[in-house]
Formats: C-alpha cells, structure tokens, sequence
C-alpha cells in the first residue's frame, strides 16, 4: 500500500503512525508541495497530502483514497486487530472527537506557527509573518492546552486506557511545533507535555520524528 506526501504533514504522520501501531508497513511517495505525478493526483485530485492507493483492492483494480481520517478508516476497517478505533459507542464517539479536535482545532492553531516560522523562512523561501505565528502561541494555542490538560486519564492514553487512533491524531501536530523549536510547557501543562513525549517516544512515532529531525536541521 502506498501513502503520498510527506510525514512532515501531521496528516501524513497520522497515517504512518497509526499504520505502524497495526503492525502495517505502507511505502510513501513524495508528495505535495507541486510534487506528485498523475498516480498522486488520482489518488488525490484536490492534490492535498495524504493520498493512498492499495494496489488491487477494488475488485482487482487499484483502491485510491485521500484524507486521512478515511484512510485510517479504511484500514481499520481492512485490518481489524489490533484495534485502534473503538468499537463501544462512547469511546467510539469520544476517539472521532479528538481527531477532530487535533485535525481541525489544534491543527489551525499549529498550522500558523509551523508555516510562519519554518515553512515559509526556511523551507519555501517565501514571505512570512511572526504576528501570526506569536498570536497562536500566546492567545490561540492556550486553551487548547488547557483542556487537554484537563482531559488525559491517569492512564496516558485519551480513550480505553491503551493506545488508539485519539492519541496518535492529537499527538502528531506536536510534532510541528517541535520543529519550530517550540515545547509545551511543563510547569503550564505537566500532564499534557508528559503525556506528549510518552506517545511521540513509541516505536510508531519516534523514527518519523527521528527522521525528520535530520531533515529539518539540515535546514540549518
Ligand atoms: N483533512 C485532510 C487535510 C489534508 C491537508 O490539508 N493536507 C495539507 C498538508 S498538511 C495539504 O496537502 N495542503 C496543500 C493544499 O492544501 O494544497 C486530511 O486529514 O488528510
């Protein structure tokens, strides 16, 4: 199976990493920002990272499919054990609301820190603006950690006390912040930056992080 992008997308890294905890090996094809050929753009045809193809899967014909709370789903869905979306209502319920919460309202928030002090000065080349990216980190990027904070188990783990799809998407974007040097924290939000380093530290995350590390120092 093969993903297109980068896992320096959060979306991208969700899917490696969530495909990493179910024991899968994916191949990823550079994509995204104007890379990509024709096979991305099917799998893809608004061009946004990641895209996804299963060779064969559609009744002999090639199963593509972008978004990545689609294709975790679609893995899941395919490879059912070992389980990483609930099943039971609520923690069912409870895992697609904090993929919402890391993919629409945190993402935001990270997303202007990341292009403002990475993307577009070191990476792109391009014009920025460090107002936008100060304005996330003091006003906008607070109460989202506030109410992580005050949402993590005992356990370490967002949904039924053990790994699932939850702490792998709102993890992932930490992961950005991380590049543009930024850490939460630990004095603000001790259970989250705990919670944080502990989930990034499994063996599905901590090459990609590793990885990209190298990538983003090179930058300089
Ligand atoms: N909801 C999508 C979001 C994908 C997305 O916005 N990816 C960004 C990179 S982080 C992208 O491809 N941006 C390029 C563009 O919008 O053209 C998902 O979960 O995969």
């Amino acid at each position: 199976m093969i993903v297109y992008g980068s896992t320096i997308s959060p979306f991208v890294r969700k899917v490696m990493a969530f495909a990493a905890e179910k024991g899968l090996a994916l191949t990823i094809e550079a994509a995204g920002l104007g890379r990509g050929g024709p096979e991305f753009l099917e799998s893809s045809p608004f061009g946004k990272i990641p895209g996804f193809r299963d060779p064969g899967a559609d009744g002999g014909k090639d199963f593509c499919i972008s978004d990545s709370t689609a294709i975790c789903a679609y893995l899941e869905a395919k490879y059912p054990e070992p389980n990483m979306i609930p099943v039971a209502p609520i923690a069912h319920a409870r895992t697609i609301w904090f993929e919402e919460y890391a993919d629409s309202i945190f993402f935001a928030s990270a997303a202007k820190i990341f292009v403002h002090r990475l993307l577009y000065p070191k990476m792109l080349k391009r014009p920025f603006d460090e107002a936008i990216a100060a304005n996330a980190v003091d006003v906008e990027l607070p109460p989202l950690f506030d109410y992580l904070e005050g949402v993590i188990p005992p356990s370490g783990f967002l949904v039924e006390d053990r790994i699932t799809l939850a702490d792998i998407a709102v993890c992932s974007p930490f992961v950005n912040l991380a590049h543009t040097e930024m850490v939460i924290d630990p004095a603000r939000w001790p259970t989250t930056a705990g919670y944080v380093s502990a989930i990034l530290a499994r063996p599905s995350f901590a090459p990609i992080v590793a990885a990209e590390r190298a990538m983003v120092a090179a930058l300089g």
